[in-house]
């Protein structure tokens, strides 16, 4: 593993357990885990038991023990690391974004095409697709469950950054994390309303706002804010993204991302309304699934609470007696679950870097769309 922040500790957790929980065709070694600070690293190591500490990611790269390298630094490291990775013959899981740019990703998409052929797998990390309750949803789209999808609303709205005083982290600079809300967490709607249609988006239009425009320089990393001392900086990312998708259908969905919705810690909703129903879901209650059945008798219309936690629904066959909760870590073990089980099967994990390439494109658009007074901007598919 390269890297060791918030996103290190999420996949440790899910290495340790994926393995405990499913039946694995493969058994997980947690090698090394690297970073640049030999004492921070070695801390990292500790705490979340990989067997070595290393500060040279190339080397580790280079090591014949190694199968798989999973990449959880800051999206500006992502192409150089992943291209490193899958030319040496290593399987990849990456954190979304793909990368910061779309030309970044075009030859990360590309390196993971040519290195397919070698039999070498590669992943991105949109963990929210393995939530039971948002795969469930896929699952009943896809089978017709609320007929013709017409209208799609997905915002992902966090309030991290509504005081003032929220230092400059990472995610607050463009040359690290190449977007702000838009990529973090926009990213991941965007990610969802596809999955969850099996639509691509074509075309948007989009705003795009910063609120607060300098912060406390970060002097510490903690958690997602960080640690802020008295020198501030720029931001240069955005605070706010609002933006509208066509889908290939030509149905239309509507985004928000924001760490601006005061009182919001971790909302993600989404709500897909189609010709005989609609589901809806919210993050912040991620075991239930709202759904409605349009066909229902008038007396017996609304939406029903669908409890996402029994046999038969996905992912659970590993966890606890049916009616226990699962939280936000669990998605990250079925991540695991699933690029294990696609390495052993020879078949490609999903999402794969073309999709992320995708998902770049479409953040890519918003942002000339934004430059452009929101002007519709079609996404550059080849
Ligand atoms: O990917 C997103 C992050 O960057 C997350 O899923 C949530 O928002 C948690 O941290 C940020």
């Amino acid at each position: 593993m390269i890297g060791y922040g918030f996103m290190g500790a999420t996949h440790s957790q899910a290495w340790r357990t994926a393995p405990r929980v499913f039946d694995l065709p493969r058994g997980v070694e947690m090698a090394v885990i690297v970073g640049r600070d030999a004492e921070a690293v070695e801390a990292a190591r500790a705490k979340w038991g990989w067997a070595e500490a290393a500060t040279d990611w190339r080397e580790v790269v280079a090591r014949d023990d190694i199968d798989v390298i999973d990449i959880v630094t800051p999206g500006s490291s992502h192409a150089e690391i992943a291209i490193a990775a899958l030319e040496a013959g290593k399987h990849v899981l990456c954190e979304k974004p793909l990368a910061n740019t779309v030309a970044e990703a075009e030859v990360m998409a590309a390196a993971a095409r040519a290195a397919r052929e070698r039999g070498v797998r590669s992943m991105l990390g949109f963990t929210y697709r393995r939530v039971p309750a948002l795969t469930h949803a896929r699952d009943l789209i896809a089978a017709g469950r609320i007929g013709t999808v017409q209208q799609v609303r997905a915002a992902y709205r966090q309030d991290w950054l509504v005081d003032p005083k929220a230092p400059l982290s990472w995610r607050l600079q463009k040359d690290l994390a190449g977007s702000g809300a838009l990529g973090d967490i926009g990213g991941h709607a965007v990610d969802l309303v596809q999955f969850l249609t099996g639509q691509r988006v074509t075309r948007v239009t989009g705003v795009l706002e910063t609120i607060v425009r300098q912060r406390p320089v970060e002097t510490e990393r903690s958690g997602i804010a960080g640690v802020g001392g008295d020198e501030l900086g720029d931001v240069t990312v955005d605070d706010l993204a609002i933006f509208t998708g066509r889908l290939d259908s030509g149905v239309l969905a509507s985004f928000e991302a924001t760490r601006f919705a005061t009182g919001r810690k971790n909302e993600l909703r989404v709500e897909v309304s189609g010709t005989e129903g609609a589901i809806a879901f919210d993050l912040e209650d991620l075991n239930v699934l709202w759904l409605y059945d349009r066909t229902a008798p008038a007396t017996e219309q609304g939406f029903a609470r669908v409890i996402v936690t029994e046999p038969g629904h996905p992912y659970l066959e590993g966890w606890w007696p049916a009616g226990h909760m699962l939280g936000y870590e669990h998605g990250f073990s079925h991540q695991v679950k699933d690029l294990v089980d696609a390495i052993a099967a020879g078949s490609d994990p999903e999402p794969g870097f073309d999709e992320g390439l995708h998902g770049q494109r479409v953040l890519d658009a918003v942002e000339r769309s934004a430059a452009r007074d929101a002007a519709w901007t079609a996404v550059d598919d080849d």
